[in-house]
């Protein structure tokens, strides 16, 4: 058994995480990582009752109860660097005994559903819809940090996505799937597609603000992408590391996007609020009685 040092698990004066600011036993089994630390509120509000409120920077959890089933949720800020942080921590809460600073011997697998938002790909997927993404195509690089490996089904679907998008060599995209065991629970209502993640929201997007794009093709070859069923149905900023980082810790991951920006028809939401209510309510249902 290895003994993890304080300078690589940093544990507070309260027993908590240090980023997250969370302590084992106030972590539930069930976790939902929103990107707004606004939007915790907006989803713990529909719990049947609140027993834990904490906020250390961006991370705001709030754990509790909807029937019988404990949720955390918790927000991640943006991006896939914090998704590094709130991944690790949310696996160390359960799988590191804390007080000898040791790895479990009986490992938990936590289930890990986003509710973000996101900017569509497909004339076909419009704003204010909702995606269940099968995979995360990361271009952000975050999983090269840790040894990975890919089933047959994902490194062909990348090895296409590298012929077509001519990304590699520029970029170095990695690929890690949804957890089909939720995957299969969130059909209707749901689109199904690649979620690619970005490692920002303007030129990483193809957004034209002031500077002008190194690769601007990049976002019609993202929407031409056909691999069998395959397609990019939306962009964001941190499906895939939560979708890598969870499975090589052996958790379930599902993310699930409201469209609020259509990057091929150019259309924006006109209540964003809403939509996001409205995916909150629809995701929490399924969880609630899964
Ligand atoms: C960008 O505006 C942010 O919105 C999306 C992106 O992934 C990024 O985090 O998700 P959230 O609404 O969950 O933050
Ligand atoms: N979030 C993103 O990252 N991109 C969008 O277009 C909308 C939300």
């Amino acid at each position: 058994m290895s003994f993890i040092a304080e300078s690589e698990l940093i544990i507070n004066s309260r027993g908590a995480i240090y980023h997250l600011d969370v302590t084992p036993e106030e972590l539930a089994p069930v976790v939902i990582t929103v990107g707004d630390p606004d939007r915790v509120a907006q989803v713990s509000k529909h719990f049947d009752r609140v027993e834990v409120k904490r906020q250390h920077r961006e991370f705001i959890t709030h754990t509790g109860y909807v029937g019988n089933k404990r949720i955390s949720v918790v927000s991640t800020g943006i991006g896939p660097d914090n998704i590094d942080i709130v991944v690790n921590e949310l696996d160390a809460l359960a799988n590191i005994d804390f007080s000898t600073r040791t790895i479990k011997p009986e490992l938990t697998s936590l289930q890990i559903f986003r509710i973000g938002t996101s900017g569509s790909l497909q004339a076909s997927i419009p704003v204010d819809s909702f995606v269940a993404g099968t995979h995360g195509i990361g271009i952000d690089n975050l999983l090269h940090y840790y040894r990975h490996e890919n089933n047959d089904e994902e490194k062909l679907i990348l090895r296409e996505f590298n012929a077509h998008t001519q990304l590699e060599g520029r970029l170095s995209p990695y690929i890690a799937s949804a957890a089909t065991s939720l995957l299969k629970q969130f059909v209707t209502g749901y689109h199904n597609g690649i979620t690619v993640t970005c490692p920002g929201f303007y030129g990483p997007q193809g957004r034209i603000l002031r500077l002008g794009l190194a690769n601007p093709e990049l976002i019609n070859r993202l929407t031409e992408f056909e691999y069998g069923n395959h397609r990019i149905s939306n962009f964001e900023m941190e499906t895939s590391a939560i979708y890598g980082l969870g499975k090589l810790l052996g958790h379930q991951c599902l993310s699930l996007n409201v469209i609020v920006a259509n990057r091929v028809t150019k259309q924006f939401t006109k209540d964003g609020a809403a939509a996001v209510e409205s995916i909150i309510t629809k995701t929490l249902g399924i969880i609630a009685h899964s």
